[in-house]
């Protein structure tokens, strides 16, 4: 198998997790920024109250799995970014998702007031915040890799040339 330092190259870096598959159309933001940049990574539904027991599972063994970072979304009472970094030293990167009711206000909330100890990197609510989470990993993975910090600057370029190029109808 082919290997990147000591690691086979398709070995999942990063976990992406969702409560649900309707979240998926928010957090696939994220999967994409991720395929983007060629970072393996693995994407599950785990939901912390319809199946906690598959969450402390899955929590738990993305270490010793080789995973660096754990991307999680969920809305409303959006407990598994926080459990889920309850379970694991690996970073975790929280995505709340938008809601029928109170418009990912709930989700936001929930996500982000982490109590101290057990943190919880909060991102915006929906698609810009599971795409900003995807770069965040990113640049978080480009640490150790001048590859991949190569790439994360060439999105910044091509956002700086998308900028040029705005135009507006009237000078
Ligand atoms: C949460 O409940 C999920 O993260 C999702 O955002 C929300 C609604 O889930 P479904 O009713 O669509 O399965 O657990």
């Amino acid at each position: 198998m082919p290997e990147k330092g000591d690691r086979p190259l398709n070995q999942p870096l990063v976990g992406l997790v969702m409560g649900s598959q309707s979240d998926w159309e928010t957090m696939q933001g994220a999967s994409e920024i991720l395929d983007r940049f060629s970072i393996p990574h693995e994407c599950r539904v785990v939901s912390a109250h319809r199946t906690p027991l598959d969450m402390v599972d899955y929590a738990r063994g993305v270490k010793g799995r080789g995973l660096r970072v754990i991307i999680a979304g969920a809305g409303g009472a959006a407990h598994l970014p926080g459990m889920i970094a309850s379970l694991t030293p690996l970073p975790v990167l929280g995505v709340p998702v938008a809601t029928p009711h109170l418009g990912g206000l709930d989700s936001l909330y929930s996500i982000v007031q982490m109590p101290k100890g057990i943190p919880v990197a909060t991102f915006a609510i929906g698609k810009s915040g599971a795409v900003n989470a995807g770069l965040f990993a990113a640049s978080m993975l480009a640490l150790g890799d001048d590859d991949l910090l190569r790439k994360v600057e060439a999105y910044r370029e091509e956002l700086v040339e998308q900028v040029h190029q705005m135009t507006l109808p009237r000078p």
